[in-house]
């Protein structure tokens, strides 16, 4: 059985579709999926009935991203904030207007499902953002955080790859899972355009929304699937750039 990563998708349906085709799935893989299903490209809604079709067939767990909370609210209570619409919440509302009200309480149901964070077995840890509390996300003060978070892909970033987890400075969160897993903050902002890992984080955000492809990975081979960059499927688009 594979453990299959799934980065940001924010609404690239279509390259979500050939990464997919790529890692040629089978119902023995767990897809995990780390969130930010929408908010980029035209087919939000899209990308969300693809979903909830592909785990009718394929073991799958969803993860909660700061953009699929965002278009929840709108969903549930028509919230529309407008720093939402400015970085790709625009895009989601017209590809949700054309959803019949069926539809509409499906999605919203798939979005009061996803989880914020996923320990498995082999004590690896998936979430969208990070967490900020010396003993892990489940015991967050603002649970919320865990989609939003930056600090712990920062931290990690910034350790000295020398440091042994040894030495008293080495910061306890980072020592509480043998490997984490996070979306949220594009490696293409390194100028990076695989997953990338610092320290034991490995961040599969590889810039789908921007000018990245989307990356799968295979925690235990490290096996990495992409799709050809997403704006290059969209070329009549615009996207968040
Ligand atoms: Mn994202």
């Amino acid at each position: 059985m594979r453990t299959l990563v799934v980065g940001d998708i924010h609404g690239g349906l279509k390259g979500l579709k050939q990464a997919l085709e790529r890692v040629n799935p089978t119902h023995e893989d767990l897809f995990i999926f780390v969130g930010d299903y929408v908010d980029g490209w035209s087919e939000n809604a899209e990308t969300v009935s693809f979903l909830l079709k592909f785990s009718e067939e394929y073991q799958c767990i969803f993860l909660r991203g700061n953009h699929d909370d965002l278009v929840y609210d709108f969903l549930k209570k028509n919230d529309e904030k407008p720093m939402w619409l400015a970085h790709g919440g625009q895009a989601s509302k017209d590809s949700y207007a054309k959803l019949s009200s069926r539809e509409l309480d499906q999605h919203i149901e798939f979005f009061e499902s996803l989880q914020n964070y996923f320990i498995d077995d082999k004590n690896r840890l998936y979430l969208h953002a990070g967490f900020t509390n010396m003993h892990g996300p489940q015991h967050e003060f603002y649970p919320n955080l865990v989609y939003w978070d930056r600090t712990l892909w920062e931290m990690a970033c910034s350790l000295d790859p020398e440091i042994s987890q040894d030495n008293r400075y080495y910061p306890k969160r980072l020592k509480l899972f043998n490997e984490i897993y996070i979306g949220h903050t594009p490696v293409t902002r390194l100028g990076e355009t695989i997953p990338i890992r610092k320290a034991n984080v490995w961040n599969v955000d590889t810039g789908a929304a921007f000018k990245g492809p989307l990356s799968i990975i295979d925690v235990d081979s490290k096996n990495i699937w992409q799709s050809d960059p997403v704006w290059t499927l969209y070329p009549l688009e615009k996207g968040r750039n």
